[in-house]
């Protein structure tokens, strides 16, 4: 069991801005493996590193696809778990939430987050990697054409999933907001990432540089565990809800 500090409560419960950056961790305990566990089954002699890039997908589309197709039918069949539910929750008690996530899965809005900041897009959706105009009706396309991948019905190009690969540059207003709510938060969460990909690993470390008290969740330490004012060494899916229930005692008992 691990302890909640009193601190830490109080500054939940008093805070005016909270600001929350979720990795692959957040997703875990609904089933979802992480980015850097061992892939499962078929794909578990690819390194997600190695297929998660554009000169992976122009080498070999079919394969770069077909990995996202295995992911998306992953991630559509798992529900969102304990941990997207109590920031949905947090975001619902506090008077302004900022929520960044790394995850392309979707499950924060599944679980009733809005505003969700994707810093690295989402795999529901589908874009053109020649044209970057979203499609619409991937399945039909599919299926019409029998091409894998389906191709652009404007210019011909060939269909991606609308996520940020390394090497690729992310949405410059989706990381400007992130910026500026670590920056100006009064508490920041880190919760369930390892830390390792940048610029999303810098959000931390720009929170501590304005002396903002900031919490790490996650079982395993990071290379920004030493520099965290909080760690809290567990799983979210136990102890977000744990933190949300102590915080706000009466929004447990409303919910019970
Ligand atoms: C960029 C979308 C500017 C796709 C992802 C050389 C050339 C080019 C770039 C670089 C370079 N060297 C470095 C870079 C920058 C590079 C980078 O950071 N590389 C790293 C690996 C060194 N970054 C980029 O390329 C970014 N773009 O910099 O553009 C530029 C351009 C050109 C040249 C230079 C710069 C783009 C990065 C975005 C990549 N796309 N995803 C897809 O998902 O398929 S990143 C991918 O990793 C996922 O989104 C994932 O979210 C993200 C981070 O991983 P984590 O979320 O942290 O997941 P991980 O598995 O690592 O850890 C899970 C954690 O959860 C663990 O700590 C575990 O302990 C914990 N956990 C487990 N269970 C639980 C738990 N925690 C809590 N509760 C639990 N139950
Ligand atoms: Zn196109």
């Amino acid at each position: 069991m691990v302890a909640i500090p009193n601190e830490l409560i109080e500054l939940l419960s008093e805070a005016n801005h909270v600001a929350v950056l979720t990795g692959a961790g957040i997703s875990a305990e609904s089933g979802v493996p992480t980015f850097r566990e061992a892939q499962t089954g078929l794909w578990s002699r690819y390194d997600p590193e190695q297929l998660a890039t554009p000169e992976a997908f122009a080498n070999n589309p079919r394969l770069v696809w077909e990995w996202y197709d295995w992911r998306r039918q992953l991630v559509s069949s798992v529900e969102p778990n304990t941990a997207h539910y109590a920031l949905a929750e947090m975001a619902a008690r506090v008077p302004k939430f900022t929520l960044i996530t790394q995850n392309v899965d979707g499950l924060h809005q599944r679980a009733g987050s809005d505003g969700v900041i994707e810093l690295h897009g989402n795999i529901v959706r589908t874009k053109c990697f020649d044209c970057g105009r979203i499609a619409y009706n991937v399945q039909e396309l599919q299926e019409t054409s029998g091409q894998v991948p389906p191709r652009c019905e404007y210019c011909a190009g060939l269909l991606r999933p609308d996520v940020v690969w390394f090497g690729e540059t992310l949405p410059a207003d989706a990381l400007n907001r992130a910026y500026d709510a670590s920056r100006n938060c009064d508490l920041f969460f880190s919760i369930g990432t390892s830390g390792l990909v940048y610029p999303a690993a810098s959000l931390p470390a720009q929170a501590l540089s304005q002396n903002i008290p900031t919490v790490e969740v996650n079982p395993q330490s990071t290379p920004l565990s030493g520099a965290m004012t909080f760690i809290l060494a567990g799983p979210a899916g136990e102890l977000l809800p744990q933190l949300v229930a102590l915080a706000w005692p009466h929004s447990s008992q409303e919910t019970e």
